[in-house]
C-alpha cells in the first residue's frame, strides 16, 4: 500500500494534516534474482542439493522460489517442470533416479505474481550409494586364494599371515592380522623380498552377475623404490571373466606406495560384462638385478556401485499434523506423531484431494512454519512427508 498525505487549511487557519489511503498502484516489477547458484549431489541416496542467493524484492514480498527440474540441458521452465516452491534459499530434491543427470532452474516470484525470467541452469547427478556385495579380510584363512601361475622367484613368494616390518614392507595388515605379503618374515631390509623372478597370487572364483554397476576393490601396498635399481619392476593386476583362460589388465605400474601406507584401489568393470567365473591375479616380480620388491594385498571387496539405493525399506509416513495460524503464518506441528525420520517435507495444496500439492520446504524438526500461509487462500491443505536415510520419501497423497 502507498500512503499519501492530504493537506488543506482549516477554518482557524491552522494546517490540518490527515492521512488517507491512496489507491494501490500495481507492482509489476519482478524480483531481481540471479537464479540457481549451485546444484550438487545430496547426502543420501537419490538426492541433489540446490542453493541460490536471495532475490531483491521490496514491494510485494515475500519472494517465493519456483524450482524447476528436467533431464534435458536446455529445458524451458513450465508448470510441468515445477518440482518445488519454497521461501528458503536452498532445497533438497529427493526420490531421483541414480546415475541420471538432472538440470535445474530456479525462478523468483513475488506476492503480486511477478516472476523473473532468468535462464540460468545448473546440473548434478543424484547421489548413489554403493552396495557392498562381499568382503574378504582373510582373517579366517585363505578363502580359496592361493599362489598359482608363474611363481619362479627364488624368494619373496606370496604368503598369508602377519608381515614383519622393514623399510620396504609394512608390519601390519590393512585389516586384522592376516593378509597376503611377498615373503612374510624379513629379518632385515632386503631379506625375503622378491628375488630373481615372479610371484603370482590367484583369487578364488567369484561372481558379479546381477550387479548393475559392478566394481572390485582391494587394499594393496607395492614397493620397488629401494635397492640398487629402483623403479624398474612392475606391479600388475589382471581380471578374468572366464576362470583364468584370458586376462584383462586392471593395474600395471612401476610406481610405489609411499611410507608403508596401503592404497585402496577400485576398478569399475565398465564395459566388461560380469560373469560367475571371475578371478583376479596379483603379479609382482624382481626381474632387474638388485631391486627390493615387496607387495601386500588384503580386504578384497565386490561392490555394486549403484546398488545401495535398492536396499532401502519403504519410507515411513507421517500420521498426525496440527496446523494453526500464527499471525500471517501457519505453523504445522507433528511432534505428537510417533514417526521418526531424519528429514521431513511440508506441502500445501488448494485442493482437498491434494491434487496440486506444492513443496513448501524441508525441515529436520517436527514442525514447519509456512510464512504468509494464513493469507494464501480460503482453503489450504497441508501434508508432511518423512524422508528416510536413503533419501526416499513417503507418497504424496
Ligand atoms: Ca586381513
Ligand atoms: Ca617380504
Ligand atoms: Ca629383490
Amino acid at each position: 500500500m502507498v500512503r499519501a498525505v492530504d493537506s488543506r487549511s482549516g477554518e482557524d487557519g491552522n494546517l490540518v494534516r490527515r492521512s488517507v489511503t491512496a489507491p494501490a498502484s500495481p507492482d509489476t516489477k519482478p524480483p531481481a534474482f540471479s537464479g540457481v547458484d549451485s546444484v550438487v549431489a545430496g547426502a543420501a541416496c537419490g538426492e541433489t542439493e540446490l542453493a541460490w542467493s536471495a532475490a531483491q524484492e521490496t514491494c510485494s514480498g515475500p519472494v517465493v522460489y519456483e524450482v524447476h527440474r528436467a533431464t534435458t540441458p536446455g529445458f524451458t521452465p513450465s508448470p510441468s517442470t515445477l518440482v518445488g516452491l519454497t521461501t528458503a534459499t536452498s532445497l533438497v530434491d529427493s526420490g531421483l533416479a541414480p546415475t541420471t543427470t538432472y538440470y535445474y532452474a530456479v525462478r523468483a516470484s513475488d506476492r503480486a505474481g511477478n516472476a523473473d525470467g532468468n535462464v540460468k541452469r545448473r546440473s548434478a547427478t543424484a547421489t548413489v550409494l554403493p552396495e557392498l556385495l562381499s568382503s574378504e579380510t582373510f582373517e579366517s584363512g585363505a578363502a580359496g586364494w592361493a599362489r598359482s601361475g608363474l611363481n619362479d622367484a627364488a624368494s619373496g613368494l606370496w604368503e598369508l599371515g602377519d608381515p614383519t616390518q622393514t623399510d620396504a614392507q609394512p608390519g601390519t595388515c590393512p585389516s586384522g592380522s592376516a593378509c597376503w605379503a611377498t615373503g612374510l618374515n624379513n629379518a632385515s631390509l632386503g631379506d625375503n623380498d622378491i628375488d630373481g623372478g615372479t610371484t603370482t597370487l590367484l583369487s578364488a572364483r567369484f561372481s558379479l552377475v546381477g550387479a548393475a554397476s559392478p566394481a572390485i576393490r582391494y587394499k594393496r601396498y607395492y614397493s620397488n623404490n629401494t635397492g640398487a635399481t629402483p623403479g624398474t619392476d612392475s606391479w600388475k593386476v589382471d581380471l578374468s571373466t572366464d576362470d583364468g583362460a584370458s586376462w584383462t589388465p586392471i593395474e600395471n605400474t612401476t610406481a610405489s606406495d609411499a611410507g608403508l601406507v596401503f592404497t585402496q584401489f577400485e576398478f569399475p568393470l565398465g564395459g566388461i560384462a560380469p560373469t560367475a567365473n571371475m578371478r583376479v591375479r596379483f603379479v609382482a616380480a624382481d626381474l632387474a638385478d638388485g631391486s627390493l620388491v615387496e607387495a601386500v594385498v588384503d580386504d578384497f571387496e565386490l561392490v555394486d556401485a549403484t546398488g545401495g539405493c535398492d536396499g532401502c525399506p519403504a519410507p515411513p509416513s507421517v500420521g498426525r499434523i496440527l496446523a494453526q495460524r500464527d499471525g500471517a503464518d501457519v505453523v504445522l506441528d507433528w511432534t505428537g506423531d510417533p514417526v521418526s525420520a531424519g528429514r521431513f517435507k511440508a506441502y500445501s495444496s488448494a485442493q482437498p484431494d491434494f491434487s496440486d500439492g506444492t513443496l513448501l520446504g524441508t525441515t529436520t524438526a517436527k514442525s514447519y512454519r509456512h510464512a504468509g500461509g494464513a493469507a494464501v487462500g480460503a482453503f489450504t491443505a497441508y501434508l508432511v512427508t518423512a524422508v528416510d536415510a536413503c533419501g526416499q520419501e513417503g507418497p504424496l497423497r
